[in-house]
């Protein structure tokens, strides 16, 4: 699970200036590990083409070797035969999800301690944590936490996969990881990209920096 949050990409037909196949097929070559289909808001698509999508994106990812979730609908995850579900704290109920969809993932949307712990006794595979910055992706999002939000996760002994989310950029992705992340969510860091490809690419080379010198840093000084 840890390895395929390294570069999250979350997004939705609403999300991209041109197609989105286009932009998801580009994005998996700049090395996504994992994509979340999140059709919601204004203009989003809904029944047989939201379906016609997710199968055509679902593809897509299996055939570069990267995980596909599914925001919300569960129905719908289950109907692509997608590898899971991300559901929030507004979602339905994370034990419920759990249920309805066996083995497949469940990511759950967590800020604090308490909401990470009851999220991991209901059997989520993995937290989404976030706001880490402002975004203007997500209308109802939280009040922005900073990097320090994943320190504290770590600290009080979450140990369950983590990723940020909400205002990620190249520039930003590498103190994300130091905090305690194990990669990093984006929608517009890649979608607004002139190239969504070269986007993902920044972004994954500063993962996969961050992510080995935090497995090397307590190991005391290089010799
Ligand atoms: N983290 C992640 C990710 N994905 C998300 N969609 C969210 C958090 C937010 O239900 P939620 O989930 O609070 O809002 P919405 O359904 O509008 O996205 F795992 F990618 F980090
Ligand atoms: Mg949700």
């Amino acid at each position: 699970m840890r390895e395929y949050l390294q570069l999250y990409l979350v997004v939705g037909s609403v999300n991209c200036k041109e197609d989105p196949v286009k932009v998801v097929r580009e994005a998996l070559e700049g090395g996504v590990t994992l994509v979340q289909f999140r059709e919601k808001g204004p203009g989003s698509l809904t029944g047989a083409a939201k379906l016609e999508l997710a199968e055509r994106l679902r593809a897509l990812c299996h055939s570069a070797g990267a995980l596909f979730i599914v925001n919300d609908d569960v129905e719908l995850a289950l109907a692509v035969d997608a590898d899971g579900v991300h559901i929030g704290q507004e979602d339905e109920a994370a034990d419920r999800v759990r249920a309805r969809i066996g083995e497949r993932i469940l990511g759950v949307s967590a800020i604090t301690t308490e909401e990470a712990r009851s999220a991991i006794r209901q059997g989520a595979d993995y937290l989404g944590i976030g706001p880490i910055y402002p975004t203007s992706s997500k209308e109802d999002a939280r009040a922005v936490q900073g990097p320090q939000v994943l320190k504290k996760l770590r600290t009080q002994g979450i140990t369950l996969p983590l990723v940020g989310i909400g205002g990620i950029t190249a520039e930003r992705a590498a103190e994300v990881v130091s905090a305690g992340a194990d990669g990093v969510a984006v929608i517009s860091a890649i979608t607004q990209a002139d190239n969504a490809r070269n986007a993902a690419a920044a972004l994954k080379s500063k993962v996969l920096r961050a992510l080995a010198s935090s497995s090397t840093a307590s190991q005391g000084p290089e010799v």
